[in-house]
């Protein structure tokens, strides 16, 4: 299949929190995606400000970095047909306000900076972000 692909998905600090890990790992698994590697983990707030490095100009980039090393998460390499898209889709819009019935967001986030999941948002930064996490 040409076009299957690997996306990087994580289980943010507010829903690891609210042991709701199982159930959003259900969703990936009902909507096709099979889970390759994963690992619960805590991050320095170090590393979060690499991983987020694209947002260090935001308003909310220092907010945004401290909660993501808060607590507990839970980081996945996501396997499916057009995964990046469709990991995109499947968590709804960045608000929950925003995110239509049916995506993780709008069942389980609380506000637009706890929205319990990240994916990538492209096929090249799916690949940066998966070595970030997992390359040994
Ligand atoms: P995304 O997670 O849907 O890709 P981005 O724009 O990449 O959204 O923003 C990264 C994360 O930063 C969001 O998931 C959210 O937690 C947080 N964020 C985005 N915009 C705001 C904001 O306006 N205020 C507070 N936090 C925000
Ligand atoms: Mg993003």
């Amino acid at each position: 299949m040409s076009n299957l692909e690997q996306t990087l998905s994580i289980i943010k600090p507010d829903a690891v929190e609210r042991n709701l890990d199982l159930e959003i790992k259900q969703m990936f698994k009902n909507n096709g995606f099979v889970i390759i590697k994963e690992k619960k983990i805590q991050i320095e707030k170090s590393e979060a400000e690499k991983f987020y490095k694209v947002h260090e100009t935001k308003p909310f980039y220092n907010d945004l970095c401290s909660y993501l090393s808060s607590g507990p998460i839970v980081v996945m390499i996501l396997e499916k047909k057009n995964a990046v898209l469709a990991n995109r889709e499947l968590m709804g819009a960045t608000n929950p306000k925003d995110a239509i019935e049916g995506t993780i967001r709008k069942k389980f986030g609380l506000s637009i900076d706890k929205n319990s999941v990240h994916g990538s948002d492209s096929l090249e930064n799916a690949k940066l972000e998966i070595d970030f996490f997992f390359k040994d």
